[in-house]
């Protein structure tokens, strides 16, 4: 028998205005998790007005004290990481060892912003002698914010921070499949002083209550991390009413291996940047672009270290069973398109059986730029090498995708690191280092990797509108 989910509305468990429930599964083993309400929309305007109303105190407490309750969130989250690490696991099947990254990570979001607080100044404007002229950052008000499955607890941190230190209220809505470490952090929010309302979350699925969330008058932004393809009708919905938007919408990484570089830094960087969290990671290092004359020791190297990777132990399940047969699905297409599995592939993972939905993971050669498998967005743990001859084409086969999240570049030759960090179409660029990107430094996508920067000072900025207030006194 599992235990009933419930939503958190106005500073308590709420239950669904609505009947419909449906179970969780845990994608390591197959078996159920907890029974999750299917939230309506009127549970949506429940949450909505709830934190409506709690929005005029919220924004208004002193900026110090917003951080310190912030910074009590940051401690509730570590202190309670067992229980963040017991929900997160069976909604996730992750291992240990990430899940502990990712929920100190997230206590991190919140230590951050708390210090931040005091951060949005604006400026003093000079006009003429008798207006006093200056500009303030305030909150919008109600946020909603509309996470993933891949990194549940980290994706709320990375949103909910900044924007409560900005004095907004939020309305979060996790995927269906995932949402007990958010329901948690809002219970643990509110056990730590953050009053009753400021922090929502809504159990639901995005194709039942996603439009009315994002549509709701009382809604001012909407942060979203997921598909393009939601992505876009989110900006639909937010263009009818002229909000604003943060889209964080994935991407398809390539990571440039030049023959200069040190390749066994290179390979094991590389296959972190692509094996991380079983590829289900939107800055992935997907595409490896390596240069002809260390093409075959770097796919050895890469290779090797790909098949140390063991499920159960360094190796999760794809969190849900849509995107395991997505995985599957793509590796069909890339061997009947011509890519040559060094290890795992098409064949490999028929052979595997057993519970979870576990993906071997594949390196492919012989990879050309146009192949589908080069273009689209796998969310598994698939690499496609492809090689290049010299400088322009590989920044050439980096830039041609649709995406334009992250890339790297590996490189002895320091000119030639700046040269090629400034021609490549992303939104974040790391040299001689697959970066895990810290809460400090700005992360977003050009192209269909979305717009807007989450993290950093840039992510508590978008959290806030600019007004100015011009004051005469020459009467
Ligand atoms: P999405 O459908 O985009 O799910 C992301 C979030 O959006 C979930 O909370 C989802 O809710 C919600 N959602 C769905 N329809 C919505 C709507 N009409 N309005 C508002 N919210 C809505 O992603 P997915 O189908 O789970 O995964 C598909 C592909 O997206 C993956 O294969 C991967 O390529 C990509 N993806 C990218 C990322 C990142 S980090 N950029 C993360 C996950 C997936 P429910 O899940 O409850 O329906």
């Amino acid at each position: 028998m599992t235990h009933e989910l419930q939503h958190w509305i106005n500073g308590s468990a709420q239950a669904s205005s609505g009947s419909d429930r449906s179970s969780g599964t845990n994608p390591a083993t197959g078996g159920p998790t907890v029974d999750l309400p299917r939230g309506t929309v009127d549970d949506v305007d429940s949450a909505v007005r709830s934190a409506q109303a709690a929005s005029s105190g919220w924004r208004y407490v002193a900026s110090l004290e917003r951080g310190r309750t912030l910074a009590a969130i940051a401690a509730a989250i570590r202190s309670n990481a067992d229980e963040l690490r017991e929900v997160e696991k069976a909604d996730t099947g992750k291992p240990d060892a990430l899940l502990d990254w990712e929920i100190e990570n997230s206590a991190t979001y919140f230590d951050y912003y708390a210090a931040l607080v005091n951060l949005p100044v604006g400026d003093v404007i000079d006009t003429v002698p008798e207006e006093h002229a200056f500009t303030r950052r305030e909150p919008f008000g109600v946020v909603a914010i509309v996470t993933p499955w891949n990194l549940p607890l980290n994706q709320a941190a990375r949103a909910c921070a900044p924007a409560l230190a900005a004095g907004n209220s939020v309305v979060l809505k996790p995927a269906h499949t995932s949402s007990q470490s958010s329901v948690l952090l809002a219970r643990l929010a509110s056990a730590a002083g953050l009053p009753d309302g400021v922090l929502n979350v809504v159990v639901g699925s995005g194709s039942a209550i996603g439009d009315a969330i994002v549509s709701h008058p009382l809604v001012r932004k909407v942060a979203f991390t997921g598909s393009v393809g939601v992505g876009q009708r989110i900006g639909r919905l937010a263009a009818e009413k002229v909000i604003p938007l943060t889209l964080e919408l994935g991407g398809k990484s390539a990571n440039i291996v030049f023959g200069d570089a040190d390749l066994e830094v290179a390979a094991r960087e590389s296959v972190r940047g692509f094996l991380t969290n079983a590829g289900q990671v939107c800055s992935a290092g997907t595409r490896l672009l390596v240069h002809s004359s260390v093409h075959d020791e770097l796919v050895a190297r890469v290779a090797e270290l790909t098949r140390q990777h063991v499920r159960g132990e360094n190796l999760g399940p794809m969190i849900t069973r849509d995107q395991f047969d997505l995985v599957h699905q793509y590796l069909g297409t890339a061997e009947r398109e011509g890519a040559v599995p060094v290890t795992g592939g098409e064949a490999a993972n028929r052979a595997v059986s057993g519970p979870g939905f576990y993906v071997e993971p594949t390196v492919y050669d012989g990879v050309d730029n146009g192949m589908t498998i080069a273009r689209e967005e796998v969310f598994g743990p698939v690499l496609s090498v492809i090689t290049f001859e010299d400088e322009d084409e590989a920044v050439r086969l980096a830039n041609d995708s649709d995406f334009g999240l992250v890339a790297a570049v590996w490189t002895a030759d320091i000119s030639r690191a700046f040269r090629v960090s400034r021609q490549l179409e992303a939104g974040q660029v790391f040299v001689n280092t697959w970066s895990t990107a810290s809460v400090q430094t700005p992360f977003g996508g050009q192209k269909l990797s979305g717009y807007g920067r989450e993290k950093g000072i840039e992510g508590l900025l978008s959290y806030t509108q600019l007004k100015s207030i011009i004051i005469s006194y020459a009467h």
